[in-house]
């Protein structure tokens, strides 16, 4: 296939809350237009999308899935995105790389967590916009209350476009009110116009058609005059102010219908043909400079079959098959072999890929997630994709003795394709990290681990890694003395501990005078006790925040050596440190917390339990934003806790903000487990 015109391309990132009906709709629109020929279902694990086996076990998308289908004369490329927060990098990288979101919204649920979220994410990137308010056929389903749901908490500019025949399960079709026309439930077959207009509708229709009329007008002056003189406007010239009021986001227009039957999808592709701008009128949020061929790898797959996928977006020229392209992160030139154009994971080969569109490539070896690849070595900054933290760590174990290294390549593998996955070793206690946007992302990743690499870990929750310090100064003196049989061991040391003001860090001041220790052996008094700080006196956590100043000490013509000082250090360190007045120090977490307004007082009362502290409350549109400082300690295990307080609605990040003191009465029993383990160890 030659490349499209970028004209004739829409490009659109299927977007919102999980479980609102992405995937069965982008089914829908693929049936409809007759890219496939049978209408899967999440349940049977059917669809075009979710085509991953760890999708159909959990029937959820967990990873951007590329479709697409041919409407109007136009090639639409569809990508299915993940609803779960675990998995919002996929959507973050999405929307950079399309003219439009289409939000699908359900018309029980309404505004959700994500549907906040994708709406913030592509306000910042000024992304067209399409809403599809879903599952018209539920019980208790009302597409008006939605409407005014969006209309409050997301933009007053969200504008009917649709609206349904009926409800619940009465619902027997759509009317679209731009083209003034009605679909009738098909109920899984292919869609097909409705005669008319049912009658009893007609006032309602009329009053929608005047809404959309006027907010379409009050986007173009001239259509304005000549509406207000009374004139009949023509179907295409209202699409066509429609078109560039959505490409300038004045107007968000508003769709419905039911995904798995079928319903609404003939004017849904109409809206996005007519409503969302070609890559010829709008450039994507990532652009690069200097002319040439460039390509955006937004997404790497793991295909079963085809090995390493990587989906990418031409951002300028024309990629082809059995060319040659430069990873500008890597520096290495690569083959491009074959060229994909993807149905989920049916993959057809494709000669090229032009400006604007959307394919995917197999077998780069080097190139990977936000990769920006170009036909020449050029000077072009890489865009960034600004992925959010992990939010949530677990320590990783293999089951099977000796297979660390594997885990740990594998790991690192699965972290290189999927960049919110982060792997790391804490330095402190020594684990294996792997740190995830949410438990489902890190099980899946479990779950990928055994299924494509048959490795099996075990995720526990990670140790705190506590620190030591201490908090008045002292002082002792230790001497090292052996003698056994020939030479003996002599070392004699003073030293005096001081806290330092962060508490952070290690002095050694070496304050020897008269050489009453050679100056050889000073070195060996610091390397002991550093040594003995490693694992503090209190719960062998890691000591820092102390200045020591070596200030006395003697030495034996015969007896001293390196070693003998070192211990004679890591004694006297021992003996002052008791005396320093110890303390635990634990990670404090910043914690940014987005829950519904009613679940405010239960999330609060739980965080207090947890010793945290609020710092901030800002309501926005039916969610409050809290935040609050909590020690790690008490929210390794948040999102079950969150997921109950609110009923999954709750959402949550959290990143690292400094050490401070642990209460006496915690650090009593973190002590006291830390001797327990000691002895066990023992045994
Ligand atoms: N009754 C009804 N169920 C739907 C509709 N759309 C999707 N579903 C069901 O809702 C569930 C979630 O759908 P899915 O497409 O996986 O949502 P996604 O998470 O947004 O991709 C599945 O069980 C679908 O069969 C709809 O319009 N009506
Ligand atoms: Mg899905």
């Amino acid at each position: 296939m030659a490349a499209v015109e970028p004209g004739k391309l829409r490009n659109v990132a299927v977007v919102g809350h999980r479980g609102t009906g992405k995937t069965s709709l982008v089914e829908a629109m693929l049936f409809q237009a007759g890219a496939i020929n049978r209408l899967g279902t999440v349940e049977q694990g059917t669809t075009t999308s979710d085509w991953d086996e760890d999708e159909q076990r959990r029937q959820m998308s967990l990873a951007s899935s590329l479709c697409h289908c041919e409407w109007q004369g136009r090639k639409i490329n569809l990508i299915d995105n993940p609803g779960d927060a675990g998995f919002s990098g996929d959507t973050i990288a999405a929307l950079r790389v399309v003219e439009g979101a289409l939000i699908t919204v359900s018309a029980v649920m309404g505004v959700e967590v994500q549907t906040s979220r994708v709406w913030g994410r592509s306000t910042e990137l000024e992304l067209p916009r399409v809403i599809f308010v879903n599952m018209l056929d539920r019980e208790r389903a009302d597409f008006f209350r939605a409407l005014d749901q969006l209309r409050a908490m997301l933009s007053e500019r969200c504008v009917a476009v649709h609206l349904p025949i009926g409800s619940e399960h009465e619902l027997t079709g759509i009317v679209d009110v731009l083209h003034m026309c009605a679909y009738t439930s098909p109920d899984g077959q292919r869609e097909e116009k409705a005669g008319e207009i049912p009658a009893e509708m007609a006032d309602q229709v009329a009053e929608y058609r005047e809404k959309l009329l006027d907010s379409v007008v009050e986007t173009d002056e001239a259509l304005m005059e000549r509406y207000l003189e009374g004139e009949e406007l023509g179907a295409e010239e209202v699409a066509h102010a429609l078109k560039d009021a959505v490409t300038r986001g004045e107007l968000f227009p508003v769709a419905c219908g039911v995904a798995t039957k079928n319903l609404g999808t003939t004017a849904l592709l109409d809206l996005v043909v007519e409503g969302i701008p070609s890559p010829a009128k709008r450039p994507p949020a990532i652009a690069v400079d200097g002319g040439g061929t460039a390509a955006f790898v937004f997404k790497t797959v793991a295909d079963p079959f085809a090995g390493r996928i990587n989906l990418f977006r031409v951002l300028s020229g024309t990629l082809s098959s059995d060319s040659t392209i430069v990873n500008t992160r890597s520096h290495a030139k690569e083959r491009v072999g074959q060229l994909l154009e993807l149905q989920g994971k049916e993959h057809e080969q494709a000669k090229e890929f032009g400006p604007g569109d959307i394919g995917a490539v197999a077998k780069l070896k080097e190139t990977t997630t936000g990769d920006l690849l170009l036909d020449a070595e050029r000077d072009v900054e890489p865009p960034k994709l600004d992925f959010p933290e992990p939010v949530m760590s677990f320590a990783v174990t293999p089951k099977a003795k000796g297979d660390e290294e594997k885990v740990a390549t594998s790991l690192r593998r699965l972290a290189e394709e999927d960049p919110t996955l982060v792997l790391r070793r804490d330095p402190q206690t020594g684990e294996q990290l792997l740190s995830g946007m949410s438990q489902i992302h890190v099980e899946v990743a479990v779950d990928r681990l055994h299924g494509r690499f048959g490795v099996d870990v075990e995720l526990h929750e990670p140790r705190v890694p506590y620190l030591e310090t201490i908090r008045k100064e002292s002082r002792a003196r230790h001497r090292y003395k052996k003698q056994t049989g020939g030479r003996g061991q002599f070392g004699d040391c003073e030293i005096v501990l001081e806290p330092l003001p962060e508490r952070e860090g290690y002095e050694f001041v070496d304050e020897i005078v008269g050489g009453v220790i050679q100056q050889g052996f000073r070195p060996a008094v610091d390397k002991g006790i550093q040594e003995a700080m490693q694992h503090g006196e209190l719960a062998g956590a890691p000591v820092q925040g102390v200045r020591v100043r070596l200030v006395d000490g003697q030495q034996h013509s015969v007896d001293s050596s390196e070693m003998a000082f070192k211990i004679a250090g890591s004694m006297a360190f021992k003996d002052a440190y008791q005396k320093a007045d110890p303390v635990l120090l634990e990670p404090i977490m910043e914690v940014e917390i987005s829950v519904p307004d009613d679940a405010v007082g239960a999330v609060n009362g739980d965080l207090n339990s947890r010793r945290g502290r609020l710092q901030g409350m800002e309501p926005h549109g039916g969610m409050t934003a809290i935040k609050a400082e909590v020690p790690m300690a008490e929210i390794l295990t948040y999102s079950q806790a969150l997921t109950s307080l609110t009923g999954g609605r709750g959402d949550y990040h959290m990143h690292f903000l400094r050490y401070e003191e642990v209460p006496s009465h915690i650090a009593q029993k973190v002590i006291a487990d830390s001797k327990q383990e000691l002895e066990e160890a023992k045994v």
